[in-house]
């Protein structure tokens, strides 16, 4: 298709400088491909379309090398000839299996550009990288790139429910067409798969967590199967969600308890038969006792129990769980914040090894702002996953343009101090840090079925970044918004400037207008849209925003140090001490871990009042100065595109007023405290 919403960040432009274009004309000639899997006829699709597109030419394929100079030669280690294997004398034990090797190198006395790997999909992967590097309009003499993904299960989340409705999902309905499936192949399903392939990703769940058992019946096996098909060549593994019940709801039997021996054999009899469907099916993802879900606590088991029953039917498969920590019950609501690491740390070492644990990166759920789950860095003999969110529930939905490749940034190099300084989140998710076995990285999808993808062209950008930083957790955010925007948009360097400063800022911009200073889960509830900071209603506390600012004529924040909730001493002492001091606790998360009376004094001078106040405006102020940089990119984007960012913002500049004003004018009814001047309600 056309449409340069729906080709995200795989556009493929020409090149519009006529040496460089020359550069690359000369330097690639022909395309040899090496092997003849699916795989590899994808990749040799990608560069065949990319290549004629961007350098305006037709390219030959040829089988081998003849007389022929520059060709891009692309292959996995198994299917190159000796004098290619001779070329690369040093670099295969630097790469895994999905690792790649792009290389200039001269065979026979003529030059050409190989790309390899251990595996096919490694090629693949080199040949997105190859073709990055041309949309980018970098040079392409000797190249020389070795990569390898630093993760292992890179995976998205659907939370996409059988009826093609999506829990959280804001850019149409699922772009799973069960009805349809197993016979319909819509297209789009392969587009989705390159545009992943094409970062990275290599796995996905298709299913929501809060789940639906019918999926595991052979009616959507089957359909699942034909997804699988699809998706096998890009190197993208399908996962399900489980739901714990399962065996009691399609399976006919009494219970679920992880300890019944009929239950054990229904879940090792349902592997087997998901296996000889699909060889290489990835496992389950599994959200157990949490907001109302099945789990092994209804029958008095625990965590450990349910994962490891699920673990031990899918290990002779070679299948994983992951399984959620995202789990707060009505019982203990002293503090939400503390709950996942009460229920998990206990039982560090206990877990099976093909068992991921998959936590949120913050401790309560999907804020602008939260700092690291003190989870990450306290289990160091457990597997933990990382669930990011790419859908913007609490952030504005697809409404809001928000960058968050920052925030995950932030969440990564939060030092946890778990083995001293320099312990970062990143290096938990990796495994470096207590040389863990398993890795995975999880973001919950923010696609659906508008035409292109995410429903503001914006944040597409959540998903490429994702998927980066799912490959190698130590990107910059500003690698990524440069890259993204180059290959979305346009490679005009003051284009590129502009918007990278406008991207980086996005997220600062939201955390201001609101929830500045560490306040946080002050959305109206049930759709978490927009402002709500004053509702107390709802039937369980910790669903109350005013559970979570404890707003008084005292002061506001959430008590979480040692006076308090004592949240603080799940972090390292290091963390914990910084935290629990008011004087030394970041100013971001002052609100989080402290009640503050309104007239106390900030690092800046101001009054506690005046600085929130202030922070609401300067969220108001960042929106319409993105506004005004978007304005002046007109020359460098299409009309549609252009448009619909432009619409997007400006409804956005309303909505960070109508939050500047209700969170005020609410909080304002304790503090009794006049607005500082700048505050400009006018405008
Ligand atoms: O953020 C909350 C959402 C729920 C979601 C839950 C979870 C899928 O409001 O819609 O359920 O988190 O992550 O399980």
């Amino acid at each position: 298709p056309k449409n340069k919403g729906y080709n995200l960040w795989l556009q493929y432009e020409t090149v519009n400088n006529v040496a460089l274009k020359k550069h690359y004309q000369n330097r690639i000639q022909g395309l040899m491909p090496l092997g003849d899997s699916q795989t590899i006829q994808y990749a040799y699709k990608e560069l065949e379309l990319a290549l004629s597109a961007m350098l305006d030419k037709a390219f030959i394929s040829v089988d081998n090398t003849k007389n022929l100079n520059n060709l891009v030669v692309f292959g996995s280690k198994s299917n190159l000839t000796k004098e290619f294997l001779k070329a690369l004398p040093n670099e295969f034990h630097k790469i895994n299996d999905e690792g790649f090797i792009i290389k200039a190198v001269s065979v026979k006395g003529k030059n050409h550009i190989l790309i390899t790997g251990k595996t096919d999909v490694g090629v693949l992967y080199g040949v997105f990288r190859f073709l990055r590097v041309i949309q980018m309009h970098r040079s392409i003499e000797n190249l020389s790139m070795i990569d390898s993904p630093a993760i292992q299960v890179r995976t998205l989340n659907h939370w996409d429910n059988l009826d093609r409705t999506v829990e959280r999902g804001y850019a149409g309905s699922s772009i799973w067409d069960w009805h349809r499936l197993p016979d319909y192949i819509d297209s789009r399903y392969i587009d989705y798969a390159r545009a992943n392939a094409s970062v990275g990703i290599n796995g996905t769940v298709l299913t929501n967590v809060n789940a639906n058992a019918l999926i595991l019946t052979d009616q959507y096996l089957e359909k699942v199967e034909a997804l699988s098909n699809v998706f096998r060549p890009f190197g993208i593994k399908v996962y399900l969600t489980a739901r714990f019940s399962a065996p009691i709801e399609i399976g006919g039997l009494e219970t679920a308890d992880p300890y019944n021996e009929d239950v054990k054999n229904w879940w090792a009899n349902k592997a087997k038969a998901i296996y000889e469907r699909i060889p290489d099916f990835g496992g389950f993802l599994v959200k157990a006792n949490s907001e109302g879900q099945p789990g092994p606590q209804n029958y008095n088991r625990n965590h450990v129990d349910g994962a490891n029953m699920l673990a031990n039917a899918l290990k002779p498969f070679g299948g994983i769980v992951m399984w959620r920590a995202f789990v707060y019950s009505e019982h203990d609501v002293t503090d939400r914040a503390k709950q996942a690491y009460s229920e998990f740390v206990p039982y560090d070492g206990q877990f099976k090894d093909n068992v991921l644990v998959q936590v949120k990166n913050g401790a309560i759920d999907f804020q602008p702002r939260e700092p690291f789950h003190p989870m990450f860095g306290a289990m160091p003999k457990t597997p933990l996953m990382m669930e990011f969110q790419i859908t913007q529930e609490y952030l504005g939905f697809s409404t809001h343009t928000v960058f968050l490749p920052k925030l995950y940034e932030e969440v990564l190099q939060s030092d946890t101090y778990a083995q001293g300084k320099g312990s970062t989140v990143a290096k938990v998710i990796d495994g470096s840090l207590s040389d863990v076995k398993l890795t995975g990285m999880a973001g919950v999808s923010n696609i659906g079925s508008d035409i292109n993808w995410t429903g503001n062209v914006f944040l597409q950008a959540n998903w490429y970044g994702f998927g980066r930083l799912a490959w190698n957790p130590n990107t910059s955010s500003k690698t990524i918004a440069d890259e993204w925007l180059r290959l979305t948009f346009s490679n005009n360097n003051n284009f590129v400037d502009a918007l990278t400063t406008m991207l980086i800022e996005s997220r600062e911009a939201v955390v201001n207008y609101m929830t500045p200073l560490g306040l946080h889960h002050i959305m109206g509830t049930g759709h978490h849209y927009g402002p709500g900071p004053w509702v107390s209603n709802l039937s369980r506390p910790e669903w109350n925003p005013v559970y979570y600012h404890k707003a008084d004529e005292h002061g506001i924040g959430f008590n979480r140090t040692h006076s308090g909730s004592n949240a603080v001493e799940q972090y390292e002492p290091k963390v914990a001490n910084m935290f629990n001091d008011v004087n030394s606790c970041p100013g971001e998360f002052l609100l989080w871990f402290h009640h503050v009376p309104w007239d106390y004094k900030l690092k800046n001078g101001e009054t506690l009042w005046n600085g929130i106040a202030l922070k609401y405006q300067e969220g108001v102020n960042q929106v319409k100065n993105m506004i005004s940089i978007w304005d002046k990119m007109k020359p460098y984007v299409d009309e549609e595109r252009f448009n619909n960012v432009k619409m997007l913002l400006s409804i956005q500049f309303k909505e960070a007023k109508w939050w500047r004003d209700a969170c005020l004018l609410y909080f304002q009814q304790f503090s009794k405290m006049p607005l500082p001047k700048t505050v400009d309600k006018t405008e």
